[in-house]
């Protein structure tokens, strides 16, 4: 970096930005890859074969409608079902259709950051299920919470798909599920996604795809910076690259400067320097074991009920409770 004049932030974006590429080694939050750009890479993302993710936890749903809709409706049937980061409820979708067929008494709330996503999800349910209840609500998982909250009174289902909880180190993790314990009462559920550990291989395939959409996807934040902070980030001196450590269970995105070249941002007013093969570290998305899942939601208070997998145990669904 080579000016430090004083700029007043005025989003998080921008001091966030600033903060990570001022630091040493370079840091970006994955949470800034979904812009509208971003959100279209990510559904090519859960449609590419390398991806098993989305269709795991599809499998997981699909083979297992009915119990599940019953766990959910055990005790007291009628819930709000509250999803964190719904996106285009692709999967969610197998739930809701069992349970508006079957007249289960619930409320359907998508909770995502994306108003976009939001929208094209909320016009979808409307043709294929008018008889559901739908209250979306934008805002971060963090809002979200708050949100959960102001709920009390009503049992509450929340669902925490696509090994999103993955895109957290363990000890933010374990901070966000105790928060979501706090506000839960002793009849709620949490119906939430892990991605399992198991073939390296594979696991670096799935965020390495030969068409190029992962380095889309991850490179699409140095185009947020460029189209939103006036930057001028050339995405091409930029490679994607993918490391997992299969003993953390901790694959790691990163963008590698390919040669020496300095990128003006307009809008922070900054100058920052890359040296050849210097990083910008990006997104983690964490693999998980049985002794690490139990471990999380005993550290956040939380017990674990029952589980659903896939026949290769790729994937689990753990179902949660205070
Ligand atoms: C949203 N999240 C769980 C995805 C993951 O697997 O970490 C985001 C993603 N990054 C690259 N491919 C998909």
């Amino acid at each position: 970096m080579q000016k430090s004049t004083k700029v007043i932030f005025t989003t998080q974006f921008e001091e966030e930005v600033h903060a990570g590429l001022t630091d040493f080694p370079k840091h970006l939050s994955s949470k800034y890859f979904y812009d509208e750009k971003g959100d279209k890479l990510f559904q090519d993302i859960m449609h590419m074969p390398e991806y098993y993710l989305t269709q795991k936890e599809y499998d997981i749903l699909l083979n297992h409608t009915a119990e599940i809709a019953e766990l959910f409706a055990s005790g007291n049937p009628k819930f709000k079902l509250i999803e964190l980061g719904a996106g285009d409820g692709k999967k969610t979708k197998i739930l809701l259709k069992h349970l508006s067929e079957n007249n289960f008494d619930f409320k359907y709330q998508p909770i995502d950051i994306s108003q976009n996503v939001l929208n094209g999800l909320e016009k979808s349910l409307q043709k294929e299920f008018p008889n559901v209840s739908v209250e979306p609500q934008q805002g971060t998982y963090f809002e979200a919470l708050e949100e959960i909250n102001s709920e009390n009174g009503t049992k509450k289902v929340i669902l925490f798909l696509g090994s999103n909880i993955g895109n957290l180190l363990h000890e933010q993790a374990i901070d966000f599920l105790k928060n979501v314990q706090e506000l839960m009462q002793d009849e709620d559920l949490l119906f939430i996604g892990f991605d399992m550990k198991k073939n390296p291989q594979t696991i670096l395939d799935a965020y390495n795809d030969q068409t190029g959409i992962t380095a889309a996807f991850n490179k699409n934040v140095l185009a947020r910076i460029n189209h939103e902070l006036g930057g001028n980030f050339d995405l091409d001196k930029f490679l994607h690259w993918e490391v997992y450590d299969p003993e953390t269970g901790t694959a790691k995105s990163y963008l590698v400067s390919k040669e020496d070249h300095t990128v003006s941002i307009d809008r922070l007013d900054v100058l920052i320097d890359f040296k050849e093969w210097e990083t910008i570290h990006t997104e983690i998305s964490q693999k998980y074991d049985d002794t690490v899942v139990a471990w999380l939601a005993e550290e956040a208070g939380l017990k674990i009920e029952t589980e659903f997998c896939d026949t290769e145990k790729f994937y689990k669904n753990f179902v949660l409770r205070k």
